[in-house]
């Protein structure tokens, strides 16, 4: 049934009207000098349009570049304690507006409120840790090897910091990273997924309403051809982080290389739920049904692969299978809904996509399996939560990012067969068992080369306090989050002090 007009302004009210957005640079609102802008639509919803925003060019990236340079020496030399302030500032506001936030989120990026109100959440927790990190920013002091030396080293930030970040946490990756760039001393330019630039602009109206110093803090609309490429080329823009996919990620990393630029890549994963014979199986379908279906499967940590001891393998996929399909999909605004829209017709083509590739590769569709199109689906992006059974390691619905509601089911016969199965894909982000073996906890947190583990829980749920990052072909051996953030978008500088008054040469003098 098509939705009527009163259940349409139900779920938009107190909703923003649609009108312009422009760039927020060098502390104003400015339009692009293109002349051009794009519209940004709700994947629930196709009628609704959340706005436009500007088309922006290389120019544009020039002036905030130039905005960012040009304010970062001020701000590098603002006591680190005082620029946490402005950060915690920031997470007030957010905090207070969250609501407003998520609502307008959920409409732009699709996911239920439950989960825009988690990524808020998640950009307040990370303006609160930075704050705090404002009065930490820990280096080292070590003994010299020589009488009446100090020796020590100490952070230094790196300059413009240029953010590419993903539409799937629009306000909390954008957190991450921004946080920590600017604790550190770095100022920023950030140019948001072309799917969600509202939320980065909410972040932004946030800075500025913190009161954050002009050029500080940079948004740029627009492609990554037009918008992205110069940045990665641009002389003044010290170190580029960037979430998205592998492929990207890889032309990313070569494009920084001629300048030796820093670069800290976020890219895809292929994650693993491990149910062992002797777990608790509810909680194991709880988690993997969180895990699988959670934001619609479109998280870099979403649990796309299950492998279950053949014992309680049949079990568990009719008890998945049973949960799955009481799953209600639908606009992410309405209560009533568990699971969102994808963000974009072209997403839901690749779940078509891999999902033909499963059947032909042989695997069993046991829920699911089909774009939702009709009555209420018919404006939107919409897929059945779907589960493969019957999947062996190799098939490329087993291999390959899917970032959709589609989970493969495998089987096993011993926690070494698991792990094998779980380290045998070319990403390495997040992995986990369900047991109740001690044992079999700690072979698994020892042996599974990912960059996240978790026991007794799906493969999503990190907190901003702690590393996060994946090993392999998900990421270039960095981490943001937690101290590990700090480490991106800082250099190390070592210092000597030798108040003896007279030369002493390391490694000769000290005999
Ligand atoms: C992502 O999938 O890109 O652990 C980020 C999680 C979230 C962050 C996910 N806290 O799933």
């Amino acid at each position: 049934m098509a939705k009527t007009a009163t259940q349409r302004e139900r779920e938009y009210a107190g909703l923003r009207a649609a009108r312009e957005y422009k760039n927020y640079i060098n502390g104003r609102w400015v339009a692009s000098s293109s002349g051009k802008t794009f519209e940004n639509r709700n994947p629930a919803d196709s009628e609704d349009l959340i706005g436009t925003f500007q088309e922006s060019n290389a120019d544009d990236l020039h002036a905030a570049v130039d905005a960012a340079h040009h304010a970062f020496n001020p701000w590098r030399l603002t006591p680190a304690p005082r620029r946490g302030e402005f950060l915690y500032r920031v997470g007030e506001v957010l905090r207070r507006d969250k609501e407003k936030i998520a609502r307008e989120m959920t409409r732009e990026m699709g996911k239920v409120l439950a989960e825009t109100r988690g990524d808020v959440q998640e950009a307040i927790d990370m303006a609160y840790l930075m704050a705090g990190e404002g009065r930490r920013l820990f280096g080292v002091t070590t003994p010299s090897e020589l009488p009446n030396k100090f020796n020590m080293a100490v952070r230094m930030p790196l300059g413009v910091a240029g953010l590419i970040t993903p539409w799937n946490f629009p306000i909390a990756i954008p957190a991450w990273k921004s946080m920590a760039a600017l604790i550190c001393g770095n100022t920023v330019v950030i140019k948001p997924a072309s799917l969600t630039p509202l939320s980065v602009i909410m972040l932004a109206e946030a800075f500025e309403e913190a009161g954050l110093p002009a050029g500080v803090f940079n948004v740029v609309t627009g492609g990554g051809r037009e918008v992205g490429e110069p940045m990665l080329k641009h002389p003044k823009i010290a170190v580029i982080s960037f979430t998205g996919s592998t492929e990207v990620g890889r032309e990313i990393s070569v494009a920084c290389a001629p300048q030796f630029k820093h670069v800290h890549l976020e890219m895809g994963g292929k994650n693993i739920i491990m149910v062992m014979e002797d777990a608790d199986l509810d909680l194991a379908v709880d988690g993997a049904l969180w895990g699988a279906f959670g934001t619609a499967g479109q998280r870099c940590t979403a649990a796309s692969r299950i492998v279950v001891h053949r014992k309680v393998h049949d079990q568990f996929v009719e008890k998945l299978a049973a949960r799955t399909r009481k799953l209600r999909v639908g606009n992410g605004l309405d209560p009533n809904v568990d699971m969102g829209p994808n963000i974009s017709a072209s997403q839901i083509k690749t779940v078509e996509k891999y999902v033909k590739i499963g059947k032909d590769e042989g695997a069993t569709v046991v829920a699911g399996g089909s774009a939702l199109t009709n009555g209420p689906y018919a404006k939107g992006h919409f897929h059945e939560p779907t589960i493969f059974a019957g999947v062996k390691p190799d098939m490329r619905i087993a291999q390959e990012e899917i970032f959709g509601p589609v989970t493969s089911i495998m089987q096993c016969n011993s926690v070494e067969e698991a792990i094998a199965i779980g380290n045998g894909v070319k990403y390495g982000l997040s992995s986990s068992i369900y047991t109740r073996d001690v044992n079999k906890a700690f072979l698994a947190m020892r042996d599974m080369y990912t960059g996240i583990f978790y026991v007794n829980a799906p493969t999503i749920g990190a907190e901003v306090h702690l590393p996060f990052g994946g090993t392999k072909q998900t990421g270039n051996g960095h981490r943001e989050a937690g101290v590990a953030g700090i480490d991106v978008f800082s250099e190390w500088k070592s210092i000597y002090v030798d108040y003896s008054g007279s030369l002493q040469r390391a490694q000769i003098d000290t005999e």
